[in-house]
């Protein structure tokens, strides 16, 4: 049985219930401790008696935790992304790069913490001076959603240490077997006790304890959007009259542009990589594809070739390209958009079944729908699936292709295939998204720059990098008169 770590130490849950791999549903990866709101509590209490040691940790022993960390899971970079692969379903070709990328995510924070500084500014009083600095928040509650469940726990946990916080960790209910090893090993990464806390265990029950505590003065949540408005309400409703600092990252329904002048090779494969990998289920991934007219035909034609061709299997199988969809819960909501989107009018070129064996084995398999002939207004573009579908969207031209891409509530991530350098300027300019992708895939983001969106896609600071001390330290402002 896997245990909750509180206080420095490993620690029973209220129940311990089995975990299922989607690739084969006869298989148990193990049993995972849940914990109930009064062991949920006793995390908080440990992390908000540690905070004090977390801000006073020198900056050199903090360095070496977040190193220690980054090279053992780089050293393990095979077994966790096996492990990986075998819980969330994401194929062996992508899981070893969500791994390194958690590496390399708490390699730059070892050093982040080595880099900060403040400032010194003369006053507008004669004599005085003003220093900026910042400080850690003190408890940050880190809630985090099963689809990276290594990568976004290490761009939360590590900034939040870096920057002299005390975490208590709640990974996704699907998948705290990624999220044990990762704790394991920050276990033994030299932090004074209470300064990291794993607790596992659903939403409903440990996700409301720490929103709802008024220890905690900060929640970075990754998930969906009805949850990410219950962290802002508990946030901003605090029974002590305290709001806590919230940073949510929530949905997406990026387009991808395919303008008249694109090279199709690239449009198509970028489009396959944006919609398909990692089943689709990323918060990044291209789940409109805008084509111009002159090209639309020549690009369904390529793209349902492709797509078909891409093989969905066991997701740890070597021939295996996309791996199962994560849950039966996750799989049915697909079927049901994917229902929908034809009784809207939308044309499935191919795929959008459920395959309840593949390779032998019972598992969450569903081949990868297109859908042509849909309109921006249609459900199944409006909503966020988060599955392996995709739709193609005819435009009349450039600025009609623009209008549909920002006709959404969304604004995390929008790309543009194009040889013109007038047209990536001018998308640049126009996109309205946190992340815009020049004849890059929409998914897939390097770790040392920032990450997030616009409109109701995110709501507060920017995650990784430099950036995410906005959100893990507040700062202070000081004027000294000598
Ligand atoms: C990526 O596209 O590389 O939940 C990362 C998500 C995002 C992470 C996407 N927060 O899908």
């Amino acid at each position: 049985m896997f245990q909750n770590y509180t206080d420095g130490a490993w620690c029973e849950g209220a129940d311990a219930p089995a975990n299922f791999p989607p690739s084969d549903t006869r298989d148990v990866i193990g049993e995972y401790a849940r914990a109930n709101g009064q062991q949920v509590e006793q995390a908080i209490a440990s992390a908000h008696a540690a905070s004090g040691r977390a801000a006073a940790l020198p900056v050199q022993q903090r360095a070496d935790a977040l190193e220690f960390v980054a090279a053992e899971i780089l050293a393990r970079c095979h077994d966790l992304a096996d492990l990986l692969s075998r819980e969330e379903g994401k194929s062996l070709a992508e899981a070893p790069g969500e791994v390194v990328r958690a590496g390399h995510i708490f390699r730059y924070f070892a050093g982040e913490v080595l880099r900060q500084s403040g400032e010194l500014l003369p006053s507008v009083r004669h004599g005085m001076a003003v220093e900026i600095t910042r400080e850690p928040v003190g408890v940050v509650a880190v809630i985090t959603p099963w689809n990276f469940p290594i990568a976004i726990p290490a761009w939360k946990i590590a900034p939040a240490l870096a920057y002299g916080n005390a975490v208590v960790f709640k990974p996704a209910d699907l998948t705290p077997g990624s999220a044990w090893p990762l704790s394991e090993i920050l276990s033994r990464a030299g932090l004074p006790s209470g300064v990291f806390n794993l607790v596992m265990g659903r939403g409903r029950e440990v996700g409301d304890v720490l929103l709802n505590d008024p220890r905690v003065g900060a929640i970075s949540f990754t998930g969906s959007e009805s949850t990410g408005r219950r962290v802002a309400q508990s946030c901003v409703t605090r029974p002590n009259g305290v709001m806590a600092k919230f940073q949510l990252e929530m949905g997406g329904k990026n387009p991808l542009v395919v303008l008249a002048d694109a090279d199709l090779d690239t449009a198509v494969e970028r489009a396959l990589n944006g919609a398909f990998y990692s089943m689709g289920q990323r918060c990044t991934a291209s789940s409109r594809l805008i084509v111009c007219d002159s090209v639309h035909d020549r690009f369904v034609d390529a793209l349902a070739t492709k797509t078909q061709a891409l093989r969905v299997g066991d997701a740890r199988s070597a021939n295996t390209q996309i791996g199962p969809v994560v849950d039966e819960g996750q799989l049915e909501q697909d079927l049901e958009f994917i229902t929908r989107a034809g009784a809207d009018g939308a044309r499935l070129v191919c795929g959008g079944t459920h395959q309840p064996v593949l390779d032998g084995q019972p598992g969450h398999f569903l081949t990868l729908a297109l859908f042509v002939d849909t309109h921006n207004a249609m459900q199944i573009n409006q909503e966020e699936v988060f599955g392996p579908v995709a739709t193609v969207i005819r435009a009349r031209d450039a600025d009609d292709a623009f209008a549909i891409a920002n006709d959404t509530r969304f604004g995390l991530s929008a790309g543009v295939v194009t040889t013109s350098l007038r047209e990536a300027g001018r998308v640049k300019r126009e996109l309205q998204a946190g992340m815009v992708m020049i004849n890059a895939p929409t998914a897939g983001v390097d770790p040392h720059v920032p990450f997030g969106g616009r409109k109701g896609s995110s709501y507060g600071a920017r995650e990784q990098c430099s950036y995410a001390s906005d959100f893990y330290t507040t700062l202070k402002t000081t004027y000294l008169n000598p």
